[in-house]
């Protein structure tokens, strides 16, 4: 009995240290993030650190990131949407309140921004930002030059112009599979409001599109990266620092592939992308950490002069690479702010129409 007794005493010792020991280990953090949008060291340097070890997981598309968080039990403890869909995801309960006591690197961020994402987030109780950029013209200097007679990209008119575009459909056009980019690029295009909810004006956005769909390769959000930057495709509309790493990739392969990017005259979407964390993150206060850490000043410098996009870090901005900063395609100044708009969450009722009318222009019927 006494034996017994020791014997289970023993084994309980033992198994409290082990689950101890198994617990330490255990610290983890899941990322879900797009791609092509953190220089790994981060990943590597934030483990190192604490201790935490992150299973980082990416998409290329605010549609998919939502359909696992409105599904519930994702598994993800921190998540990069875009504002326009932080702030619907945000009305259905899908992210926890940040615990700030928990962030205190939160000094750092930049006033101007947080002004501009709490549209999407009141008082910024939910999300931090990540990046933020516009959505643009990316495009081969001399095959464009071949095709059109002009290198110099600075309308809308290029890509929305059927006559234009299908003198550029041999060399290769990709546009981001995205509605909430392309719809409302095609409404400004139009002179209209991006932000309308109006069927007629969509059906017109629509109309738009279709005239240019036969001159359209393909529509992805991520592959027009590589595609450009190995001289695939001529044109992208796409996302501004993909474009940048297109450029940077096409100079370090040497092959004379030269990339340009256009925030056009007639207006471009700013876009904010927000980290948060899931109501029922497995892993929340690892998730805080990540993100105390992901705004530490040298941190997001280094992940902003590796992807290209501009953040919301004020105190970054002395790491940062002074061509970065003072490229006004990046951080915009007051001349190109002055045609930058931005985008509000579709209702359900317009989101239904947007859907609708994504299915048809991308099936070209
Ligand atoms: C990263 C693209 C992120 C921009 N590759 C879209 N919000």
């Amino acid at each position: 009995m006494i034996r017994k007794a020791l014997w289970l005493s023993a084994t309980s010792a033992f198994l409290a240290a082990f689950s101890l020991g198994a617990h330490a280990e255990d610290r983890v953090v899941n990322v879900f993030n797009w791609s092509d949008y953190i220089d790994s060291s981060i990943i590597d340097d934030f483990t190192k650190e604490t201790g935490i070890k992150v299973v980082y997981d990416t998409f290329d598309s605010n549609e998919i990131l939502e359909t696992k968080l409105l599904a519930g039990g994702s598994g993800y403890d921190v998540v990069v949407p875009s504002g326009n869909f932080l702030a619907r995801q945000i009305q259905a309960n899908v992210f926890q309140k940040l615990d700030k006591s928990k962030l205190p690197n939160i000094s750092n961020m930049w006033d101007t921004v947080m002004e501009r994402t709490a549209k999407y987030d009141p008082g910024n109780e939910y999300s931090i930002n990540y990046m933020w950029g516009t959505v643009g013209i990316g495009y081969n200097i001399k095959k464009v030059q071949a095709a059109l007679g002009t290198d110099k990209i600075d309308s809308w008119d290029v890509f929305f112009n059927p006559e234009s575009l299908a003198k550029l459909k041999d060399c290769g056009v990709y546009v981001l599979d995205s509605p909430a980019d392309i719809i409302p690029a095609a409404l400004k295009y139009l002179g209209l409001d991006p932000n309308s909810t109006s069927p007629d004006e969509i059906a017109k956005a629509e109309e738009t599109l279709l005239k240019v769909r036969p001159y359209i390769r393909k529509f992805h959000s991520s592959e027009y990266i590589n595609a450009l930057a190995n001289g695939d495709i001529c044109l992208a509309v796409g996302w501004s620092g993909d474009v940048f790493q297109a450029r940077n990739r096409a100079d370090e392969a040497k092959q004379g592939v030269e990339i340009g990017y256009s925030v056009p005259k007639e207006g471009a979407q700013m876009w904010f992308d927000q980290m948060a964390i899931p109501a029922d993150a497995p892993h929340a206060a690892e998730a805080h950490e990540f993100l105390n850490y992901m705004m530490k000043p040298e941190v997001i410098a280094k992940s902003s002069n590796y992807v290209l996009y501009a953040n919301g870090n004020k105190a970054s901005q002395q790491f940062i690479d002074k061509a970065i900063l003072e490229d006004p395609a990046i951080y915009p100044d007051a001349a190109t702010l002055q045609k930058l708009y931005t985008v509000s969450p579709y209702d359900p009722k317009t989101q239904r129409i947007i859907t609708r009318t994504w299915t048809k222009i991308v099936t070209g019927q």
